[in-house]
């Protein structure tokens, strides 16, 4: 028998490389996306068959994590086996701004994906993983942060995941339901977000390197982030959903890098040399070398500035997490390191914008987005 799965969030980076994981084990697997006036579905068209195939793998509902009676009506009718309930408001940034939205969608939306189930008499049927974060630790209280370490979050967006997290637990031990949380620390991929800090700046780096932008400018670069590849990541969402007794696992490198680094190791990547000098919101980046004859940059060039604008009232400053439990009990090691998410990163943000550069070079103009 076919394992039917149902992923709400399935248009976004980690939806996008778990239908992938779950199509090649053989799922049926439904997702939620929700209407939006432009298609957003870019990063799982090339998954979705001719909607007119009898034969496919492949369903999409319309609904959202804050429309309870469609979460009763699509859990009713898919009857899923497992339930990833990854749809968020996922920029940390962006809930300072919309602080109410998020705690529905990201908070009050996992009650509602569990009540759902529990009000269909699912319980026993359907396991649900929950996509908790590193974000929950917050102010740091101890590292590497593992599922024993306490919780102090930073941001609107923490504070619902940890609503999230904690109804999940609450679930689990009142109801029977197989319900866990994966603590998963940040992870990156070409798929990823513009506006999340690697995609911005493996963006940015083709675009200097190809003459296509001035200037990057980034808020904190002393952050630190225990950064992994997506696609091992729903690889262990898949395994802490196949155990004999629902847990709460933490999903992370042990590696922690700073901002300030991903901007170098970026760079390197097209065979440029970043120097930064100064400091806080003085600080600058400035190319000191560039060995790639393909691209023809000024040596002394200050490509790197910072801009308060994207610092954030409450810093999440260090994670760094503990990944023994999962390493251990899931058998679960990434297969990338941060040198191999990097390089693919920029690879394919060279490749994206290899093509706006030959339209630009044909004499067509392109309107950047902020002009
Ligand atoms: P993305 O932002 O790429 O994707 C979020 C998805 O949620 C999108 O499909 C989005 O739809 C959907 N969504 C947003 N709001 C709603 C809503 N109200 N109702 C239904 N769907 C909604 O996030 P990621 O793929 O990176 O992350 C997946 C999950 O994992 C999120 O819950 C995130 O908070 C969490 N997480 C992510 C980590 C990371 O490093 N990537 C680390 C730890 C946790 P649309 O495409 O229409 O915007
Ligand atoms: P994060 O990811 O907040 O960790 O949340 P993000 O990439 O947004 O920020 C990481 C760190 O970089 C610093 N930073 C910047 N961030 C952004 N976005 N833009 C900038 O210009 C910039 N400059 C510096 C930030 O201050 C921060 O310290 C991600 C999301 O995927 C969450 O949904 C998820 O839960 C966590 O990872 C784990």
């Amino acid at each position: 028998m076919k394992k039917i799965a149902l992923i709400t969030g399935i248009t976004g980076q980690d939806g996008a490389y778990l239908t992938e994981l779950l199509l090649s084990k053989g799922y049926e697997v439904h997702g939620i996306k929700r209407r939006s006036s432009l298609l957003n579905t870019d990063r799982i068209d090339h998954l979705y068959q001719d909607p007119h195939d009898t034969n496919k793998n492949l369903f999409l509902h319309y609904g959202d994590l804050s429309d309870s009676t469609n979460l009763i009506r699509i859990i009713q009718q898919v009857q899923p086996d497992e339930i990833y309930n990854l749809g968020a408001m996922s920029h940390v940034k962006v809930s300072f701004d919309t602080p109410e939205y998020t705690a529905n969608a990201d908070g009050i939306g996992t009650l509602r994906i569990l009540e759902a189930v529990r009000l269909l008499g699912l319980t026993k049927k359907t396991r649900i993983y929950q996509a908790s974060t590193s974000e929950l630790y917050g102010l740091v209280q101890a590292v590497p942060q593992s599922e024993t370490t306490p919780f102090y979050p930073r941001s609107p967006y923490a504070v619902a995941k940890l609503y999230a997290y904690w109804i999940t637990v609450n679930y689990r031990e009142a109801y029977g339901i197989y319900a866990c949380n994966g603590i998963l620390f940040n992870h990156e991929s070409p798929l990823r977000g513009e506006t999340f800090v690697t995609r911005k700046i493996t963006r940015a780096t083709a675009k200097i390197a190809m003459g296509l932008q001035d200037k990057l400018y980034l808020g904190n670069l002393d952050a630190e982030r225990d950064w992994g590849h997506a696609r091992d990541y729903v690889e262990a969402m898949y395994l802490i959903l196949q155990q004999e007794v629902a847990e709460d696992f933490v999903i992370a490198t042990g590696i922690t890098t700073k901002v300030r680094e991903f901007v170098r190791l970026s760079f390197a990547e097209v065979g440029i040399t970043i120097e930064f000098k100064g400091s806080g919101a003085e600080e600058r980046g400035y190319i000191v070398s560039c060995a790639s004859p393909d691209y023809q940059l000024e040596i002394g060039k200050e490509v790197i500035a910072v801009d308060p604008a994207y610092f954030r009232p409450t810093e999440v400053e260090l994670l760094i997490g503990d990944p023994t439990k999962s390493n251990t009990k899931l058998g679960w090691k990434p297969k990338y390191d941060l040198a191999a998410l990097v390089e693919e990163m920029v690879a394919a943000d060279l490749e994206l914008f290899r093509r706006e550069r030959l339209l630009k070079d044909s004499g067509y103009y392109i309107k950047n987005q902020f002009e």
